[in-house]
Order: C-alpha cells, then sequence, then structure tokens
C-alpha cells in the first residue's frame, strides 16, 4: 500500500499581485500530482489549503484544481484548511464543489448535539473512507474549537487495518503561530492510528514516525523561503516508509537582499554582487540615515536583477534614532494593564486577550494569523449569538431546517 501526502497547495495565490505566482503555485500542484502517480500512489492526501482564498473563486483557479484532479485515477482525499473553509457558518465550500463533481473526496464530520459524529463516506459525504488496506478519517480546520472538536472525533476512530488521521493544524513546538496544538493529543491515541497526516505550517516535519507535515509547496510569504517543502510518499507493508520528496519542482527563488546605503553607484556595485539567475523574487532591505530616492533605487534593482517581483523596504532608522533603554517586558506588562482597563470600562473586559493578541499580530506584520485570529472571534461570536437566540425563543431550530430547507448540493 502506497500513498502520496500532499498539503497548503494554496492554489489562487496571486502573491505580491504577480499572476506568475499564481502559475507558479498550480504547477507546482500539478508536478505534485504527476509525481504521486508516477509513483504508484493508491491514493493521494491533501491536507488542507488546496485553495488560498474561501471564496472570490476565479475560472482561472478552478480550472488549475479541476483539470489536474480530472487526471488522477486513483482516489484523492482531501480535508478543508483555513483559507478554504468558513468554520461554522455552514457554507458550501469550493471542496464541497469539487466533491460534489467528483474530484475529489471531502471528509469532514457532521454534528449533532454539538459532538462529531463519524460516519463513512457514502459517495456524497462522511468522515471516514475506507480502501482495501486503509481507513482514511479526516477532520477539517475548526479555528479555536479545533482542540475541542479533535478530541471528540479521535474517540470515534475505530480499531482497523492501517489507519490515517488527516486534519490541517499545527503542532506546538515548530513554529511561533496562532493556533496550534499539544500533540499530547494525538498520542492518546497512537494505538489505534498508524499516521497522522497534517497540513498547516508550511514547513515539513516529521514526529516519532507518527505526525507528518509535508510543508506547502512554494512559499506563502518571505519568511517561508527557507523552510524545508515538499510532499511525502508512505509506503506500508509490515512497516512503515516514507521519503519526502521535492526534486519534481523548483521553488520560486526568493532573494533577499540587505545592506547600507551610502550612495547610488555603490548601490549598484552592490547589488551586482548578489545578482542571481533572474526572474527571482527579490526584497531589497536598504539602511539609510539620509533621504534616498525610491524610484531611482528600482530603477538600477530592475536592471541588475531582472526580478518577477521587486520589494523594497527602506529603514531610516540607522543612524537616525538612538535605541533607549527600556525594560521590553515591564513596557508590555504596563501596556497590557493599561489596555485591559480601558476594555473593562468599555464592557469588553472578555476580550481583552484576544485584542492584545491582535495587536501583537499586526505589530509583527503578521496578517495571515490577525486574519485567522478574527475569523475565529466572529464566528464564536455568532455561535453565541445564535445560541442565545435559541435559548430565547425555545425553538428547534435543527429539526424545522431539516424539514424545510432545500438541499440543492444532493441534487445532482
Ligand atoms: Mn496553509
Amino acid at each position: 500500500m502506497k500513498f502520496a501526502h500532499l498539503a497548503d497547495i494554496h492554489l489562487g495565490y496571486r502573491q505580491y499581485g504577480s499572476e506568475e505566482r499564481a502559475v507558479d503555485f498550480a504547477q507546482a500542484f500539478k508536478k505534485a500530482i504527476e509525481f504521486s502517480l508516477s509513483k504508484d500512489a493508491d491514493f493521494i492526501l491533501i491536507a488542507g489549503d488546496l485553495f488560498h482564498k474561501k471564496s472570490e473563486m476565479d475560472p482561472i483557479t478552478l480550472a488549475q484544481a479541476v483539470l489536474v484532479l480530472e487526471r488522477c485515477d486513483v482516489p484523492v482525499i482531501a480535508v478543508e484548511g483555513n483559507h478554504d473553509s468558513t468554520y461554522f457558518r455552514e457554507r458550501y465550500t469550493w471542496i464541497d464543489y469539487l466533491s460534489s463533481q467528483g474530484h475529489l473526496i471531502n471528509l469532514k464530520p457532521h454534528f449533532e448535539e454539538g459532538r462529531p459524529v463519524v460516519d463513512e463516506w457514502d459517495g456524497k459525504r462522511g468522515s471516514f473512507y475506507r480502501t482495501a488496506k486503509t481507513s482514511i478519517y479526516g477532520l477539517k480546520y475548526y479555528g479555536m474549537l479545533t482542540e475541542r472538536i479533535l478530541q471528540d472525533f479521535l474517540r470515534e476512530i475505530g480499531d482497523d487495518n492501517f489507519t490515517i488521521f488527516m486534519s490541517h493544524f499545527g503542532i506546538e513546538g515548530y513554529i511561533d503561530m496562532y493556533g496550534c496544538i499539544s500533540s499530547s493529543h494525538l498520542y492518546h491515541f497512537r494505538d489505534r492510528i498508524d499516521y497522522v497526516a497534517l497540513g498547516h505550517i508550511h514547513r515539513m516535519y516529521v514526529e516519532n514516525d507518527f505526525i507528518f507535515n509535508p510543508g506547502s509547496l512554494e512559499s506563502c510569504d518571505l519568511k517561508e523561503y527557507s523552510f524545508k517543502k515538499g510532499i511525502f510518499i508512505v509506503e506500508f507493508d509490515d512497516e512503515l516508509k516514507y521519503a519526502h520528496e521535492s526534486s519534481f519542482y523548483r521553488p520560486r527563488p526568493f532573494r533577499i537582499v540587505e545592506l547600507n546605503f551610502s550612495n547610488y553607484s555603490e548601490l549598484r556595485d552592490e547589488f551586482l554582487k548578489w545578482r542571481g539567475s533572474g526572474k527571482e523574487i527579490v526584497h531589497l532591505r536598504i539602511n539609510t540615515d539620509k533621504n534616498i530616492d525610491r524610484e531611482k533605487v528600482e530603477k538600477i534593482a530592475r536592471e541588475v536583477f531582472d526580478p518577477l517581483v521587486l520589494r523594497i523596504e527602506v529603514n531610516y532608522s540607522s543612524g537616525v534614532l538612538q535605541a533607549v533603554n527600556v525594560d521590553l517586558s515591564d513596557r508590555v506588562r504596563v501596556e497590557r494593564n493599561v489596555i485591559s482597563s480601558i476594555l473593562r470600562g468599555m464592557g469588553y473586559e472578555d476580550m481583552s486577550e484576544e485584542i492584545l493578541r491582535l495587536r501583537e499580530l499586526f505589530s509583527a506584520g503578521n496578517m495571515d494569523d490577525a486574519d485567522s485570529l478574527i475569523a475565529d472571534l466572529i464566528s464564536e461570536k455568532i455561535r453565541e449569538g445564535m445560541e442565545e437566540v435559541k435559548k430565547e425563543a425555545k425553538i428547534e431550530v435543527q429539526a424545522e431546517e431539516d424539514e424545510e430547507e432545500w438541499k440543492w448540493w444532493e441534487a445532482r
């Protein structure tokens, strides 16, 4: 039995506004699938974030997914990631759409009385799928509720043959990222689960030949450039064998150049030392204590680097501002107290932790995590609001929906 494990494909990501970057993501996906098929995989796993955006689908991105998936003559089994899914709002996702068209199998539980129900894939829905020698259980990303749902879900996993648990969340300790979960929840079920297939963190890691995260294929962010990325090809007969593969493609190169500015001709000489093969994503960090002409810098950089994308960051701080000796932990503590007391005064004390965290994420420029946190907060507030409404009106919303609503997506 052999399978491929992919994650974090991010189709449709026009990084830095570049159409070519969106093509890079699609090419990487195509090559990863072709490679998996060439290795005779019996099935292919996509552990979340096939698409970069939850909505705003365009025909090219959809075609990039469909044209590749169409060529797969083995099952492709997926879960939704934070980029694919909108948590609890019962919305039809693009992964649901691909599933309804037979391009892949989208595993996710449904809920009864707030608990996940783990049932077998029936051709339209389900949260586990059986092949001849393997059971695959899939749980999508549920924001800040993932940890709680995970514990309920794992208890439902049966003790079959080779068992894979696939989901989309980070494990604590690999990267400083919002929403990571302790791996102890998974080890608790090690007697029943043979392979944990994760996505979310865009960097490869393997923990005790049990928890596997392949990393993304391309860099979604400058800081991801040095991460080890690729896919796993996994084989199981009597023992587990695996290889992390990335030889089948070449991610777009990033070039980060940091230097101190003195004059324009020296700048050109410095750039020449850093020149690469062209069509790279070039990120310049220029430290200076005088005003510089950005357009002039850009013109020189374009001539030297012939970049696909050029980004220029100018730091005027050097030599102008002197560092003030402040105890950072003290400053943070004072700031937290001030913000907490303001929020308390405004009746928002229950949200002060989240607001402080948001402030940290914004100041670190970590917009992706800030976006996730905001989406979580909103969905949590909507959920709380819904519960209040239900309590007050004392109506069984669920029963009514079941009878009245036309489930058009089932009418294939
Ligand atoms: Mn991702």
